[in-house]
């Protein structure tokens, strides 16, 4: 199809933004765009969600923290999605003989939010709706773009194609991003994925007596090093389960008797919770799923083109910061278009100068944790782990602040939390030394003292060096 000039949408002085993806964060951004003034169009592939009338049945949901938070509050709508979630003070660890450990996350307050996924995208893309300036535009598949004249390629359900030119593209489309294809072929486009041997599959745990079947206020843990569970609770009193295994051993478990020997083996206490019947139904519903880490830099193109959220830095799920980090991006973006006056070419250049070290540092303390929670975290561990890391900030408030609490209450770049993480384990390291160097000094001291001058049972030549020793 030829481009032609009358599909420009900039005919009109006012700038034209496209948010390609209607996601959480294409939805938020455009929300940003919007209030800024300019004349914003989202094109999603699929139909408006809101308007959908198959209902998944099942909600799927997500652990909101501070950095989403502060996005969201930014545009207004914190207060809409914090009142429709719910919070989760502590993790509730659950060990293999059925006990539950409840472990604050911090102080009071200090608390991570589960909110439904598909609630949260349709108020984002209400709100977005309601400035004038904004026209949604869904069934809109991008296929293409190109970078010399900025068109870009639609695909609409009835199979016609659509050409579109914007003054500025945002891509928002996802860890699968078609936008970020053009940067690819780019000169110096730094780009890496990984795919983890780990699959995920959702299960969902019933009420039990129309009340929740769990304490609701917590983030359940299972961890059982290469198996772990996660629960998070709904408004509808259910919870989802999500469980992380290898995709290997989902293959090992092919019968509805092995999967509820499995559960037997690993999350004995989950089976009566989410019931034999539904666990066997559940667990062939649908193939775990698969997840991708993707690091890339620059995240814009020139004047005309910048990816945020999972198109710009798919994360793996394991520190429950994906969606938070995209949000931030919006966020940091907005604070970057206040410093340079909206002009495209500047705040493109700056927005990943800055972004680029933040977003691979939560990709990297995400991998990081999955790699560590399959390696060595067993209940037994997380428990202490946990312990250790509240104790010592109890001990020293303002100097040892665990990881987990600067990545999740903070807005502490996370390029700057690895960086304090690193320092703050020298502290401790070097504390620990200087407490086993007096450990062990105090302690040949004291049996000095206790043994007699001239025993003969202590050979000759370990009594001078002690003799010596006992000179510092
Ligand atoms: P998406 O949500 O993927 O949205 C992309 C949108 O673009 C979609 O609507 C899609 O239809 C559209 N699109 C795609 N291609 C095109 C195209 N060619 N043309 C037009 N439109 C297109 N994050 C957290 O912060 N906390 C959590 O607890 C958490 N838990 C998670 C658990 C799991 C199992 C997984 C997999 C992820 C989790 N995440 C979590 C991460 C979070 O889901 C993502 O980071 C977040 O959804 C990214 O939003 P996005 O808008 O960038 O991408
Ligand atoms: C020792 C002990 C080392 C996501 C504990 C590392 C992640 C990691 C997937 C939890 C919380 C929100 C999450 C903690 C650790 C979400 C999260 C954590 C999971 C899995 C998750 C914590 C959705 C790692 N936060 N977290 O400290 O409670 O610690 F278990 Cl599999």
């Amino acid at each position: 199809m030829e481009y032609t000039p009358n599909d420009s949408r900039s005919t009109n002085k006012r700038k034209v933004v496209a948010v390609v993806g209607g996601g959480l964060v294409g939805a938020l951004n455009a929300c940003y765009f919007a209030k800024r003034g300019f004349a914003v169009e989202v094109f999603e592939s699929r139909e408006d969600i809101r308007q959908a009338k198959i209902v998944r049945g099942r909600s799927i949901n997500l652990a909101l923290s501070h950095r989403g938070r502060q996005a969201l509050k930014q545009v207004g709508m914190e207060e809409k999605i914090v009142t429709k979630g719910i919070p989760m003070h502590a993790r509730m660890i659950h060990s293999l003989n059925g006990t539950r450990s409840p472990i604050p996350y911090g102080k009071k307050g200090q608390y991570i939010l589960s909110v439904d996924r598909t609630n949260l995208n349709k108020e984002l893309l209400t709100a977005a709706e309601a400035y004038p300036n904004t026209k949604m535009n869904f069934g809109h598949k991008l296929l293409d773009w190109s970078f010399e004249s900025g068109a870009m390629t639609f695909l609409r359900p009835d199979g016609s194609e659509e050409q579109i030119k914007v003054d500025l593209i945002v891509g928002c489309d996802g860890a699968f991003s078609a936008i970020r294809k053009q940067f690819l072929r780019q000169s110096r486009f730094n780009y890496s994925q990984t795919y983890i041997p780990h699959g995920y599959m959702e299960l969902t745990m019933p009420p039990h007596n129309g009340d929740f079947a769990m304490e609701p206020n917590f983030l359940h843990i299972w961890p059982r090093n290469t198996f772990m569970m996660i629960a998070l609770p709904n408004l509808d009193k259910t919870f989802t389960c999500t469980l992380f295994m290898p995709f290997e051993e989902f293959e090992k478990v092919t019968t509805e008797d092995q999967v509820i020997e499995f559960f037997q083996t690993y999350f004995p206490d989950a089976i009566p919770l989410i019931g034999v019947e539904a666990l066997k139904r559940d667990y062939f519903r649908l193939p775990a799923q698969a997840m991708v880490s993707v690091k890339c830099s620059p995240y814009h193109m020139g004047d005309k083109c910048v990816i945020m959220g999972d198109a710009a830095h798919a994360v793996v799920p394991f520190y429950g910061q994906g969606m938070n980090a995209g949000f931030e991006d919006c966020l940091v973006f907005n604070e970057v278009m206040d410093q340079f006056n909206e002009d495209f070419s500047a705040v493109l250049k700056e927005y990943t100068r800055v972004r680029v070290p933040d977003d691979h540092a939560i990709a990297d303390l995400a991998m990081y944790n999955y790699i560590e929670m399959r390696a060595h975290v067993n209940s037994k561990w997380f428990i202490f782990r946990k312990y250790v890391d509240n104790f010592l900030h109890f001990l020293m408030p303002k100097t040892i602040i665990p990881l987990y609490t600067m990545v999740t209450f903070s807005r502490i770049r996370y390029h700057e939390a690895v960086k304090l993480w690193h320092w703050q384990d020298k502290v401790i390291n070097r504390g620990l030394s200087i407490c086993g160097v007096m450990l062990v000094v105090g302690g040949t001291y004291l049996l000095l003292k206790h043994v007699p001058r001239n025993s003969s049972s202590i050979p000759q030549q370990l009594w001078t060096q002690a003799q010596t020793l006992k000179w510092f």
